[in-house]
């Protein structure tokens, strides 16, 4: 696990310890910093003041011995998969098996999300973009990192690589290949790049075979990478035999 994750988790925990600022809000400052500059390189290339100290702050308390680093590698990793991506999987179980929601979430994503509880900083303004048979949607944000962070949560190590950003681009269907996604010729992809402003979340399609789930059940399938658009949600009799 890498340096990085272990700073942006410091960075909150050094926040919430201080009780001056929210970890997100903190968080978030440094994203807007980073859009301040309108040049193209990677967020963490000059680490921020907060992230500095993050790290002189977890070196001390490794040191004491009053941190373990793999435990907080482990706390970042399910902010990462778990508790964020939670919150988009329940937003497309919930379309899925509700064409009203499903049609007011392709409408006006922030608003349907926030009928679920979910919305706050990072995702001001979001869109829902939905695959079909016809059409694979990828997000991407070319500048940086820009993520829809109430139904994502924290965004993957990959999402921020340059290689990603700008092979999303230039050879999308080279890229999801690379990701285990083969798509047919015959399927439009489009690729989305989101801006401080606007962050997408794909609507992936609902598997076959899942007619007789139920929404938590749906909910379960649904991945991270299947809501960034560089995988398809697999049903569990798929799963069984991949
Ligand atoms: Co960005």
């Amino acid at each position: 696990m890498t340096t990085t994750r272990r700073e942006l988790l410091a960075t909150a925990l050094t926040a919430a310890g201080a009780g001056v600022t929210p970890p997100l809000a903190a968080a978030q400052q440094d994203h807007e910093h980073d859009h301040d500059h309108d040049h193209d390189h990677d967020h963490q290339a000059v680490p921020s003041d907060p992230a500095l100290r993050a790290k002189a702050l977890e070196s001390v308390l490794v040191a004491k011995g009053l941190v373990d680093r793999a435990a907080l590698d482990a706390l970042v990793d399910t902010y990462e998969h778990q508790i964020g991506p939670r919150n988009g999987a329940r937003v497309i179980a919930r379309a899925w098996v509700d064409d009203a929601y499903r049609q007011r979430l392709l409408k006006n994503a922030k608003a349907a999300i926030a009928e679920l509880g979910y919305g706050g900083v990072e995702g001001e303004q979001m869109v829902v973009v939905e695959n079909t048979a016809q059409v694979h949607n990828l997000v991407v944000c070319t500048l940086c990192s820009c993520y829809p962070w109430p139904v994502l949560g924290l965004p993957p190590l990959w999402y921020k690589s340059a290689a990603y950003r700008s092979r999303s681009v230039i050879d999308p269907r080279g890229l999801l290949r690379e990701f285990g996604l083969e798509l047919a010729a015959e399927v439009e992809v489009r690729v989305w790049d989101s801006t401080a402003e606007v962050r997408y979340l794909v609507l992936p399609e609902r598997p076959a075979g899942s007619e007789k789930l139920g929404e938590a059940e749906l909910a379960a399938l649904v991945t991270r990478d299947a809501m960034v658009g560089v995988a398809r949600v697999v049903a569990p009799h798929e799963r069984a035999q991949a």
